[in-house]
């Protein structure tokens, strides 16, 4: 590897325009922008480690609030930067860079394409404190109200502050978050060391040290399989179909790949993808690299086997992958992530790449374990026929779907501009009957739903598509389920989930959602499906409004602002406290709920596809420990309403 020459780094200016414009930057000013302040440091340590000169990142929540993160890398260089004659390591923290961070040839290979460098985080920060230790010597560079820089310089260079072993050497940075900036500067453990943990994965023997001064607590991470213990994590509650997940790992050209996978008895698939640690959530080319080169082999063996004769179709890659739990982990020198989000890999060489190493490297693994390769063609053949078998009751579901009966709960909109409609799904006829009164009947259509919906995590596909409620459903948004689904023929806008804010609402809620994001997940990523929240409370009161009494009402939407309420000592009159929709009457109902000016709705989101699909599993499926195990972790952040 080239040696570091400050010329390679590749400079932009701009602090003042990240403070203008935090959003741009790190996403947002709420916690996970907060929280990305972090990830953004602990990368510039990662590209350290991935250059082979560091194995320890230590990550500290400091009592007085600040982080303080430390690596045993080199040290950052210190030198006079060429072209800004300042020093090197002041450059990276009070200059903004564009594009590939610190220049392509200071690291081959760079994971922080969360991706906006050290000086975006000083520029957020009221102060900052850069320590290296290099060369038997300790420096030191301060800054403050957003990357002001406070140390003098002496000819140039930053003093040495302390002595140290010539083999000490590293980069230690303490930042405190600005609180004029951020909604909140608390910081969640939970969520970082959530983070080491699937940095531990994917970089093995890469040790994480986490501390929290603030409740005297530490944990450590360390994988010395990566992410073969990845998916053994991943699979821990599941029944799986062979004892131990199977790893590759191989190279092409530049391009490092690793790939682990399990098959489990579960009826889906769950691959997670990686480019330079980065959660790649939509895939990609080497998502694709991946299908390719599993469902070429298995079909090839399944021949070999005589399991498929001369004249059958080719498995289909979907009753390949049926089960299975992946990870597909890639180094790549230049990686280019597209889409809105950036989160879809588009180098064709990765496609390449991984089917290439899979395609070799299971072939040599299976030829010496073909328990387990029959294991999986016998499960690729289940899922076949029950594949078949479900397209039958599917083609019988879909010819049903339109017939009058399945639609004649669906109390439609007039307006066929889907742009402007919604559809409410409501629990039970009765209270579907004062939202049917109360809406707008231009645009607003009502769903009601009789009791519980089916939970899609335990049920076959058979029983699925024959419920009624979830049949209902599928005719009313208009566009198709499956490998028929299509996003564009969906009649509404917002799809509206409302049910009553108690235990058997939320109840139905988490199974509506368990059925989108099983059967129809493009609704939630499109950002279309939302929680109507219907008012707890609605609270008469007496106010003076020029020494005159004047009675007032007002609706209380949880018991937080209930109590919040309460302490403004206003003389409260009468408490009303619904229990359901249904003690609402249409007005109360339009104003509070449906009512677009005054309504509130909550947008479902997934931030975490795999926290999304391993809650999703742990709920709802009928393995009942872990339920019981989670239940009890989270309780402590649920209302219960008893
Ligand atoms: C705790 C967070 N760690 C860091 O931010 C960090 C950056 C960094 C680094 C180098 C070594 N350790 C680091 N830690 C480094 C050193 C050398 C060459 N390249 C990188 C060397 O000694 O020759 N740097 C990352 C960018 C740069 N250094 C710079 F070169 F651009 F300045």
């Amino acid at each position: 590897m080239e040696q570091y020459s400050g010329s390679q780094i590749v400079v932009l200016e701009g602090l003042e325009a990240v403070r203008r414009r935090p959003g741009m930057y790190i996403g947002s000013t709420g916690p996970r922008g907060l929280h990305h302040l972090i990830w953004e440091i602990i990368d510039n340590g990662i590209d350290e480690h991935l250059a082979g000169f560091c194995n320890q990142i230590d990550v500290t929540i400091r009592k007085d609030g600040a982080i303080e993160i430390t690596d045993n890398g080199r040290g950052i260089p210190v030198d006079i930067h060429p072209v800004k004659k300042i020093p090197t390591v002041r450059v990276i923290y009070t200059v903004l860079h564009a594009g590939g961070k610190f220049g392509s040839s200071v690291y081959k290979v760079s994971g922080g394409l969360h991706g906006v460098g050290a000086s975006v985080v000083n520029a957020l920060s009221k102060q900052m404190i850069v320590e290296i230790k290099r060369d038997g010597k300790i420096y030191r560079d301060e800054y403050i109200n957003g990357g002001k820089p406070v140390t003098q310089l002496e000819n140039g260079l930053l003093p040495s502050v302390g002595k140290c072993n010539k083999s000490d050497t590293g980069t230690k940075v303490i930042f405190f978050p600005d609180d004029s900036i951020f909604e909140s500067v608390d910081f969640k453990p939970d969520i970082i060391k959530k983070k080491l943990k699937e940095i531990a994965f994917l970089n093995r023997n890469l040790l994480l040290n986490f501390k929290d001064e603030i409740t005297g607590t530490s944990e450590s991470y360390v994988e010395e399989f990566g992410i073969k213990s990845f998916v053994s994590y991943l699979t821990r509650d599941m029944n799986t179909l062979h004892e131990d997940p199977i790893y590759f790992e191989g190279s092409s050209g530049d391009i490092e790949v690793e790939i682990a996978l399990q098959y489990t008895d579960h009826y889906s698939e769950q691959i997670n993808s990686y480019c330079n640690c980065i959660n790649v959530v939509d895939g990609g080319t080497l998502v694709t690299g991946f299908k390719t080169g599993l469902t070429r082999v298995m079909n090839q063996y399944a021949r070999e086997l005589n399991i498929l004769k001369d004249k059958d179709e080719n498995f289909d890659g979907k009753d390949i992958r049926n089960g299975i739990v992946a990870i597909v982990s890639i180094k790549h020198p230049d990686p280019q992530f597209e889409g809105q989000t950036k989160t879809k890999l588009g180098n064709t060489d990765a496609k390449s790449a991984v089917e290439d190493v899979f395609s070799q490297e299971a072939q040599r693994w299976f030829d010496k374990n073909i328990e387990v390769l029959k294991t999986i063609l016998d499960n690729t053949m289940k899922s076949f026929n029950a594949r078949k078998a479900s397209d039958k009751a599917r083609t019988a579901v879909l010819k049903q779907l339109y017939d009058v009966d399945t639609r004649s709960k669906l109390a439609s909109c007039s307006s066929r501009k889907p742009e402007e409609c919604e559809l409410y799904i409501v629990e039970g006829d009765s209270a579907g009957g004062t939202v049917k009164t109360a809406r707008n009947r231009r645009t607003q259509a009502v769903l009601p739903l009789r009791g519980k919906i089916l939970n899609v995590e335990k049920a076959t596909l058979e029983r699925i598509l024959t419920n009624n409620e979830i049949k209902s459903m599928i005719a009313s948004f208009g566009c198709g389920i499956g490998d028929e689904f299509d996003i564009s023929k969906l009649n509404y806008d917002k799809i509206i989930i409302l049910t009553d804010a108690d235990v058997d609402g939320a109840h139905i809620s988490t199974l509506l959602l368990t059925f989108f994001y099983r059967f129809m997940p493009e609704l939630i990523m499109a950002g279309k499906i939302y929680r109507g929240l219907p008012p707890l409370y609605k609270v008469e009161y007496e106010t003076t409004n020029k020494n005159k009494k004047v009675k007032e009402s007002k609706y209380i939407f949880n018991d937080f602002e209930m109590e919040k309420f309460r302490k403004n000592n206003y003389k409260i009159l009468n408490i009303q406290r619904y229990k359901g929709l249904g003690e609402m009457d249409a007005h109360q109902l339009w104003e509070t709920t449906l009512d677009p000016e005054t309504r509130i709705l909550a947008r479902i989101t997934i931030s975490d596809n795999i926290e999304a699909d391993e809650i999703t599993s742990t709920l709802m499926s009928s393995n009942v420990p872990p339920r019981r195990t989670f239940i009890m972790e989270e309780a402590r952040y649920a209302k219960l309403d008893i």
